[in-house]
């Protein structure tokens, strides 16, 4: 299969004439092509963003609001479609890409289309005056999405950037463009005007870094690798776009000895393991409280092998595999520096494969891993490794296991688990972060401020916030000086 750019309207083949192959996770085998799209791909898309913007920016918050509702419509008639793309597309198993990414990606646009109906602008009242805030457009949007939530994330962005009058270009990772193609082809088919939503495939540093240093695009949202967050930086800040930056996490989840233990230590390995520990909020440091250490290490570890590893395709897998070749040789690396620093694998480990059969043979595999015994400042404990590896620690006390959960550059996520909720409370107001669970994990409601500190990002995204992003106000002061 060969993607096309979609540019003012059209599905286009990429100038450039060159590709990128499009590999299964889970088999390693070649399965589509997509444009390595270059200067010239990223001219016609901003051109055509540009061109759109006036009229878009006209429409009322409710007719953008319908057209968010058409585009949930047309992408709910797919549903099923979604989950499978997803599912081939990152290796993940099929039942978390139909009740995670195919749903959310439906309800972020009918979401941010309930948000927009009752948009209103501000009133501030002066004693000789009145103050109007307005929400105006920014202008063209670079909405840049990584590997791991592909819909999910992209309509994270577009759902609010049109809707606050924006048009937009999108760059999807160039391992996983087949939703974002499949959201094109709806927002075709229900004639979306042409230019509002464009799409250039490609690489970062070709079509995604021209994206971010093109004059004619006034803001970027990126997610994606803290270091090439701080070259999208580099590059848009000179020019004074607007930026939001949702980078990378080395999440703490802390579990208290008056926990519930058994359902810590499900959403625990849930946190740890959700589509193989590749989501910037999984929890991939387990600080315990010492009185339960052992305890809770024997049951967690059981559940953990306990995961089922398996065809993504399948209905029962709760593993799948890794995203890339690369990725999955980064993480054993982690695995292997593990050991050096001193690291004991309590499950998995340095050449505990696992053995696929047929077309599995050849994707990228591998078992989780549980690692006890290292110091909390080594590598592994505070760098991000984005795979299916935990470290796991104990600790005496909130003060500890605080100071632990903030000894890293990152300040993403975190969650606490206690049935003391004034503790769970306590903890979490301490934690340098952008957002604590208590006794859950990625519980999300849709109005709540997402987004991290230190290396894990600048801004937040998520109802209000994102309206704020994607817009700019517009503050009118009126006196009446007639009598
Ligand atoms: O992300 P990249 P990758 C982390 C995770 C992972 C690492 C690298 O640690 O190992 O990032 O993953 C585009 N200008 N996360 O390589 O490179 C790129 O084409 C503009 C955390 O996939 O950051 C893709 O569309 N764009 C994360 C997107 O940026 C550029 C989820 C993300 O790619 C660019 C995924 C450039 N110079 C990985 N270079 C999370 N926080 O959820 C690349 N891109």
């Amino acid at each position: 299969m060969e993607l096309k750019n979609y540019i003012a309207g059209e599905f286009k083949e990429s100038l450039s004439g060159e590709w990128l192959d499009v590999e299964e996770p889970a088999t390693g085998r070649k399965y589509a092509k997509v444009p390595l799209s270059n200067a010239e791909d990223v001219e016609m898309a901003v051109e055509s963003a540009r061109s759109a913007r006036g009229q878009w920016g006209d429409l009322s918050f409710e007719e953008r609001s319908d057209w968010l509702t058409r585009i949930a419509d047309g992408l709910e008639l797919r549903r099923e479609e979604i989950a499978s793309l997803e599912s081939r597309d990152t290796g993940k198993p099929i039942t978390l890409a139909r009740n995670v990414d195919a749903e959310r990606s439906i309800s972020n646009f009918r979401f941010f289309a309930e948000m927009l109906k009752n948009h209103r602008g501000e009133e501030f009242e002066m004693s000789d005056a009145m103050n109007y805030v307005s929400s105006k457009p920014v202008g063209v949007g670079a909405l840049i999405t990584p590997w791991n939530l592909p819909l999910y994330l992209l309509s994270w962005k577009v759902a609010p950037a049109i809707g606050m009058g924006n048009t937009v270009i999108c760059k999807p990772s160039e391992l996983t463009p087949m939703t974002a193609n499949l959201l094109m082809e709806v927002i075709d088919e229900i004639g979306l005007p042409a230019g509002v939503v464009n799409l250039v495939h490609g690489d970062g540093g070709g079509a995604g870094s021209r994206l971010v240093g093109h004059p004619g695009v006034d803001l970027v949202s990126f997610t994606g690798g803290t270091a090439t967050g701080a070259e999208v930086a580099r590059t848009a800040a000179p020019q004074f776009k607007k930026i939001s930056l949702e980078l990378g996490g080395k999440n703490a989840s802390i579990v208290f000895g008056d926990c519930d233990l058994d359902a810590t230590v499900k959403g625990v390995t849930r946190s740890a393991f959700l589509n193989q520990g590749q989501v910037c909020l999984c929890g991939s440091r387990v600080l315990v409280e010492r009185s339960i250490y052992e305890d809770f290490k024997h049951e967690f570890v059981q559940s953990v092998e306990d995961l089922r590893i398996g065809d993504p395709a399948s209905e029962d897998t709760e593993l799948g595999a890794i995203i890339s070749r690369g990725h999955l040789e980064k993480v054993e690396g982690y695995v292997a520096l593990s050991i050096k620093e001193g690291g004991v694998c309590l499950t998995g480990g340095p050449g505990s494969s696992v053995s696929m059969e047929d077309r599995l043979k050849g994707g990228n595999w591998m078992r989780p891993v549980v690692v006890e015994g290292l110091p909390v400042d080594s590598r592994c404990s505070t760098e991000e490794i984005f795979g299916p590896m935990v470290t796991i620690h104990p600790f005496d006390g909130e003060e500890m296991a605080i100071e632990i959960a903030n000894n890293t550059r990152y300040g993403l996520a975190g969650s606490v688990w206690t049935t003391d909720l004034e503790k769970g409370r306590r903890v979490a107001e301490n934690m340098r972060t952008g957002m604590v669970w208590v006794n859950t994990w990625l519980h999300r409601d849709l109005r709540t401020p997402f987004g991290g500190v230190k290396d894990s990002g600048v801004g937040r995204e998520g109802g209000k916030w994102s309206l704020g992003f994607f817009s700019e106000p517009l503050n009118v002061c009126i006196k009446d000086n007639s009598d």
